[in-house]
């Protein structure tokens, strides 16, 4: 009788598909079940003669994995984006195809940059800690007062799947423009929402807020540096729900420090967790949340359940259900 094939899986799933992984008879999973983060050591004796692999962004994906896994037919992450993945190495492979889990996690990401674009126009932060450190003070008038989005402009960079959402759910906000950069127009997706194509530079000069929505890449790697900062309104918001590494991070803390923008709200930072002392985490007008753009029941689950899908599909020689096209 043939083995069945071995799926790694290298951290707890959602309960619901979690569930369903221990149930499942056709394939023998292997699972690092610890709270905490798994070694790249224990990641590499776990993947060593496994058939498939689901995987987080947290965890690296190269050349060594790959050498080290004669018998991996499929990559399953938990994730849409793949940045922690060498694709010129898997490419070059040429064996193991590489599942991710798009859709599935847009409205939930979507719905966090609306959280973080509120948090920083009216001052979250500031009024959240004023309440428990007992400084909430008399009624005032005058104090704390934040912005709204009437009638300003909202700058979407990185017009995909999560993009568009994002724009969908800030339009009824009252924006009286969208601009939107993409590595190219968008026209049919953008019209609906009437939404002008520009240049960077033209959303960074115009937008009131500024949401980042793109994956990380060579070409976003540090996008956001102190030149681009110096391009936008002193009066600007930033909203980074997309990777931590778009963002240069000192140049952010000096135009943070110089007023060049008004206030940034990033839900992903690097490192994640950032330390507590870290100059963001510590300013006043910089609002960090722990990386949960996709965390609800509903969407975590979503993503386990299509990565199993994924790697099932692998290990079996199928076509993967959301597959990345190397
Ligand atoms: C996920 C994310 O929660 O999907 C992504 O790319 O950044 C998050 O939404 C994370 O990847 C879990 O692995």
């Amino acid at each position: 009788m043939s083995r069945r094939p071995i799926i790694f899986v290298t951290r707890e799933l959602p309960s619901l598909a979690q569930r369903r992984l221990e149930s499942l008879t056709t394939v023998e999973v292997r699972q690092h079940n610890s709270n905490t983060a798994i070694t790249r050591s224990q990641l590499l004796s776990g993947t060593k003669d496994a058939d498939g692999l689901i995987c987080l962004l947290s965890e690296k994906i190269d050349q060594e994995l790959l050498n080290s896994s004669p018998k991996l037919k499929v990559i399953s992450t938990v994730s849409v984006g793949y940045d922690h993945v060498d694709i010129p190495a898997l490419k070059s492979h040429g064996k193991v195809k590489l599942g991710y889990t798009p859709d599935v996690l847009t409205d939930a990401t979507a719905d966090t940059t609306v959280l973080l674009a509120l948090m920083a126009s009216r001052k979250a932060k500031i009024g959240l800690d004023s309440v428990s450190n007992g400084k909430w003070g008399a009624f005032s008038l005058a104090r704390g007062l934040g912005t709204q989005f009437t009638d300003k402009c909202l700058g979407i960079v990185g017009f995909g799947r999560i993009g568009e959402a994002t724009a969908y759910r800030l339009k009824p906000f009252g924006f009286n423009r969208i601009l939107y950069s993409a590595s190219k127009p968008h026209d049919d997706r953008a019209r609906p929402l009437g939404a002008e194509f520009a240049p960077l530079e033209r959303i960074l000069k115009e937008s009131d807020l500024v949401c980042v929505c793109c994956p990380l890449n060579d070409k976003t790697r540090g996008m956001f540096d102190l030149d681009k900062f110096r391009m936008m309104k002193r009066s600007a918001i930033l909203v980074n729900t997309a990777r931590g590494a778009i963002i240069n991070q000192e140049d952010l803390v000096t135009a943070l420090d110089q007023e060049l923008l008004a206030h940034a709200a990033l839900d992903v930072t690097v490192p994640e967790p950032i330390a507590p002392d870290h100059p963001l985490v510590r300013h006043d007008r910089c609002t960090i949340l722990p990386h949960i753009g996709s965390a609800t029941e509903e969407t975590r689950n979503a993503m386990g359940n299509l990565a199993i899908d994924n790697a099932l599909a692998g290990v079996f020689g199928e076509p993967l259900k959301a597959e990345v096209e190397l």
